[in-house]
């Protein structure tokens, strides 16, 4: 039996910074190991949809949706299963199932071998319900499935997964629900070691969502000597000795949300205790006198937002030198507490954004309160394209503690912004997915 497990990119092209997608490294882990797998990323290469194969395994977001359903259904048209799972299909597994033969909602631990076993037989059900949040001790990625890949030049682990905050407009609280998971810190170091990679992304969506573990964590990183990327709340600032022990175990760069620089949006989204210890430039002292750089997020649509916010933020990123930044119009997916809110209140620009032949990436999807639709997606990409101009880029890198610290900081610095600013412009108003229309295909039998 062989399986072809395949990465949809938003659109049928390539992408320059793509990274290496966790979740298929688990899969081959998990698959047994009689069975033959291949693995194709669509931001890197294009699909042989004529190769033969007996399943197809993909991974979908609610940014992909539109691009896997058309290539599960030029799949199904050969008469190839098809399976999703992640994020969008659990939240919406009958909209998936439309398309695809099964779906998998929830973790792919403890159950992946038994639809793998099913296809086998010829007995693949339509939903296999992960309800149970399995413990991540023993897994360990086999990234045997990335090679000759040209993916950017670093190393993807997780350590937890879940967040203890629950801001309206995040999937992560819909995915994971109230629960917290850390991997052995033994184990983490282990996987580090075996890879060999100097440098590392930590891709737990909030590190320091268990304190005691995370300093377990950092401890044991220290004799690695390795350089780490992270996502954290800006909360953590509070503990400057936990700040300094990142530094001291390698964290050179960590992307924070900030969201907005608006109190009352802050309450809107629950994420007021981004406020809650320093307001927002003592806590960026503290990063990046611990030489840690900023890559700061910003989310604009909240009812205290007018067309006047997004100018605020870029200044205000770029006078505090951030590494990078990010300017989004609020996107709401489905499985938060956001979509609900504004599909209760008919706020929808669309109905089902991610499927709409019309929209396009980088637009706004609802109607906000203090602007026009047109003025949040025009005010986002003003606010993207300020923050990647050359005069920014030069007076961001004369940061000597942070961006500018070491020559590799530097030359990551430069890279990374010309990367992010072509990607920018790459994927700004590109429809999701290809012009082809949606076509569900009947069920196999
Ligand atoms: C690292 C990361 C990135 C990296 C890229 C990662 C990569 N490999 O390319 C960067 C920073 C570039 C990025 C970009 C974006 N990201 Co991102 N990203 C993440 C993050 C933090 C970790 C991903 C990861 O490695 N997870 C670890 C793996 C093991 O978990 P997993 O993929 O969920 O897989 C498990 C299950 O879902 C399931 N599973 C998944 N796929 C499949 C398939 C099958 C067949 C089966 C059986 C099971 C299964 O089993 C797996 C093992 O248990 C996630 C959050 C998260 N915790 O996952 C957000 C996340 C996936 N990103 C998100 C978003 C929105 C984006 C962007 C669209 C943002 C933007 N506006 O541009 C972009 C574009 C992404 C794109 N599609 O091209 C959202 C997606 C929400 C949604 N509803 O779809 C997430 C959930 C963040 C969030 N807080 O909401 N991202
Ligand atoms: S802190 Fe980050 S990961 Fe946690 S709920 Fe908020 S946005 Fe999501």
């Amino acid at each position: 039996m062989k399986i072809t497990f395949i990465r949809p990119n938003l659109y049928d092209g390539r992408s320059s910074d793509a990274m290496h997608p966790l979740c298929f490294a688990i899969l081959k882990r998990i698959t047994p190991s009689d069975v033959e797998t291949e693995f194709y990323d669509e931001r890197l290469e294009e699909i042989p949809l004529e190769r033969k194969t007996d399943l197809v395994a993909m991974t979908v977001e609610t940014y992909t949706a539109r691009r896997a359903y058309q290539i599960a259904t030029a799949y199904r048209r050969r008469g190839i299963p098809v399976v999703m799972g992640g994020y969008h299909p659990t939240f919406l597994p009958e909209e998936a199932l439309q398309f695809a033969d099964a779906v998998v909602v929830g973790d792919a631990e403890g159950i992946w071998p038994q639809v793998v076993e099913d296809a086998r037989n010829g007995t693949l059900q339509r939903l296999y319900r992960q309800d149970d949040f399995p413990q991540l001790a023993g897994s360990d990625p086999d990234r045997s499935i990335f090679r000759g890949k040209r993916y950017a030049p670093l190393t993807l682990v997780q350590y937890g997964r879940g967040c203890k905050y629950n801001c309206n407009f995040c999937s992560i609280r819909a995915f994971y629900g109230n629960s917290l998971r850390q991997r052995p810190v033994s184990e983490v170091v282990a996987e580090i070691r075996r890879l060999k990679s100097r440098m590392v992304f930590l891709v737990d969506d909030n590190l320091f969502v268990d304190i005691p573990k995370a300093i377990e964590l950092f401890e044991a990183l220290i004799p690695l000597n390795i350089c780490w990327s992270c996502q954290i709340s800006i909360d953590i600032a509070q503990d400057r000795s936990l700040v300094k022990l990142m530094q001291k175990s390698g964290c050179i760069s960590a992307l924070i949300g900030f969201e907005s620089l608006n109190r009352d949006n802050l309450v809107q989204m629950r994420k007021s205790w981004n406020l809650k210890y320093h307001d927002y430039q003592t806590s960026i002292r503290v990063f990046q006198e611990a030489g840690i750089m900023i890559y700061g997020t910003f989310v604009f649509g909240y009812d205290q937002d007018t067309a006047d916010s997004f100018d605020a933020a870029v200044e205000f990123a770029i006078e505090n030198k951030f590494y990078l930044a990010n300017f989004n119009p609020l996107t709401p997916t489905p499985g938060a507490d956001l979509y609900r809110e504004l599909e209760e209140q008919r706020r929808l620009v669309f109905d089902r954004w991610w499927l709409d032949p019309e929209f396009r990436y980088g637009t706004a999807t609802f109607h906000p309160k203090g602007m026009t639709a047109d003025e949040l997606t025009a005010g986002c990409l003003r606010a993207r394209l300020k923050f990647n101009t050359y005069r920014s880029l030069f007076q961001r890198a004369f940061a000597p503690a942070t961006n500018m610290r070491t020559p590799y900081r530097l030359g990551m610095f430069l890279l990374s912004n010309l990367i992010s600013k072509r990607e920018i412009l790459r994927k700004q108003g590109h429809r999701l997915g290809s012009a082809a229309p949606l076509e569900p295909v009947e069920v196999l039998a």
